[in-house]
């Protein structure tokens, strides 16, 4: 894209967003994509410099899009190519890129070349994974624990079972077939041939199997994905390919390569840390695992977040620290989602404003490019009285009218409700309000966008020894980052010519926080 030179990936503000729930333009009760287009203008005013959609492609909607039935079309509820189109086209003209979810492991099990396999004779038969014997990999986890308790499901046309590695309804392809690796090498072309600036590869560890192994992270797998980004880089060169692996990062590592495979890669460990800082008090956890993390090579980057559209996921976590966790931000039962809590940020912080602006000061300065969640900006709240995770992924709430200005249509057709109940309902919660007042949590994510350095995308950390194990501080390049995870004041020893953002106050060479307070410093003059 014109507006970006590479990588403008390592500088992004990205903005994650579910389509289907973010502003419907038809009236029919479902968001689409000239309703993202029609509100480019907030994330620009925002300071939102890339958008990652959740899938939009053809799907029956079992798991939010991530069913596939069609890899090369737009469900028709989100609109059309051409609807694509306009969006990349006002997207771009305003330095915005815009990545898009991409499924590789699995399809629907609606899609054409699902239904044909079913049938023993034909040839797409082996574009899936069958067996009579379901003890064949039985070395590989079940991923959905509350839905599954095995990665195989019987099929009564083929007589067979099929392998998946999530819903029964998701039957996975067989990469071992080099009909399916081009096939799918040719789907991603063609979303990028659109226009795309980058596509999000969804569970991409888990493309290839193998007996003996846990069936992730293989060899094979990498193979593949070197392949992809041979193309990708031939034909083009401004897109991003970015992984999606909940792994540690030393599994994480070879999903860079040699600069060869992704472009970016997800963090998942440091996310579940900067929760447990809080609800220990003790920040040393968060920069431990940053100290960790190995170097990747030159042109890759994380991408940090604090929520998504899954259950804030715990798997990265030891047991004790997931048993912290769970008491401190999932009492109730049916906040727990598989092996994590499906709720949105505000309400897990208790709809404490101190600690909402320092996790996402925190966010913003870590290393890597950051991730905000829609509707995280303005504090949503979720509802789990919705199955699965659709509780987090609720209309945006733009206004405080009965529909909460996200859709004309009438709320009984609504793909899922607004929340308008409760301290979060759309009434308190809206953008319209927040943009009237400069106090709001929206003004203060702006004011944080628009401060943060593009350092904080590129630089290298140091950790600062801060002397206090509730005071996270951290140098990037010649920037500071301090954060108080106590909730009682702190000072602590920090050097520095002069603050940008933060409620702490500093003298130069002590900065004082309040409880749950924050700054971003400038340590020494820039560099002539
Ligand atoms: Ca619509
Ligand atoms: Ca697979």
């Amino acid at each position: 894209m014109s507006s970006h030179d590479r990588p403008w990936h390592k500088t992004a503000v990205f903005y994650e967003v579910a389509v289907h729930s973010f502003l419907d333009s038809d009236a029919d009760g479902f968001g689409d994509i000239a309703g993202l287009t029609s509100k480019l203008d907030y994330l620009q005013w925002l300071g939102i410099t890339a958008i990652w959609m959740l899938p939009i492609l053809p799907s029956p909607m079992q798991d939010g899009g991530y069913d596939v039935s069609d890899f090369e079309g737009v469900r028709p509820d989100y609109g059309t190519l051409d609807d694509v189109l306009t969006l990349l086209d006002e997207a771009h003209s305003r330095g915005i890129a815009v990545v898009t979810d991409f499924v590789v492991n699995h399809t629907s099990d609606q899609h054409a070349w699902f239904l044909e396999a079913r049938d023993r004779a034909s040839p797409k038969h082996d574009w899936y994974v069958w067996t009579d014997d379901t003890s064949l990999y039985c070395d590989a986890r079940v991923i959905f624990v509350d839905t599954h308790d095995s990665n195989w499901s019987w099929d009564d046309v083929a007589g067979q079972y099929y392998w998946h590695r999530f819903f029964d309804h998701q039957p996975d392809l067989n990469y071992d077939n080099p009909l399916v690796r081009e096939a799918m090498t040719s789907a991603i072309r063609f979303w990028l041939d659109l226009g795309f600036d980058g596509l999000r590869l969804d569970a991409v560890p888990y493309l290839f199997e193998e007996e003996g192994t846990n069936c992730e992270n293989l060899p094979a797998t990498h193979e593949y994905l070197k392949s992809l980004r041979t193309m990708v880089d031939r034909e083009f060169p401004n897109a991003v390919i970015l992984a999606e692996a909940n792994q540690w990062p030393v599994d994480l590592l070879p999903y860079f390569g040699d600069g060869d495979e992704c472009h970016m890669a997800f963090h998942f460990p440091v996310m579940p840390r900067l929760f447990l800082a809080l609800a220990t008090g003790d920040a040393t956890p968060i920069i431990d695992t940053i100290e960790a993390t190995p170097e990747i090579p030159q042109g890759a980057q994380w991408a940090v977040f604090l929520r998504n559209h899954d259950e804030l996921t715990l798997e990265m976590v030891t047991d004790d620290e997931r048993a912290v966790l769970y008491e401190a931000y999932a009492p109730e039962p049916e906040m727990r989602k598989n092996i994590g809590i499906r709720r949105r940020l505000a309400p897990l912080l208790g709809g404490d404003r101190r600690k909402i602006e320092m996790l996402n000061a925190v966010l913003l300065s870590l290393p890597g490019t950051p991730v905000i969640y829609y509707g995280d900006e303005i504090g949503m709240g979720d509802d789990n009285t919705l199955p699965d995770r659709d509780g987090v992924r609720t209309p945006m709430q733009w206004d405080s009218g009965p529909t909460a200005g996200w859709s004309d249509a009438d709320p009984a057709s609504f793909y899922l409700p607004v929340i308008t109940d409760g301290p979060y309902g759309s009434a308190t919660v809206n953008v319209a309000a927040q943009k009237e007042d400069a106090t709001s949590l929206l003004h203060v994510m702006r004011s944080l966008i628009a401060h943060r350095p593009p350092e904080f995308g590129t630089a290298a950390l140091e950790r600062i020894d801060t002397g206090d194990h509730s005071v996270l501080g951290y140098t990037r390049g010649r920037f500071a980052i301090v954060a108080n995870f106590a909730q009682d004041r702190r000072s602590v020893p920090v050097e520095s010519i002069e603050q940008i953002a933060g409620p702490a106050s500093s003298d130069g060479k002590t900065v004082a926080l309040p409880p749950f307070g924050w700054a971003w410093l400038i340590t020494r003059p820039e560099e002539s």
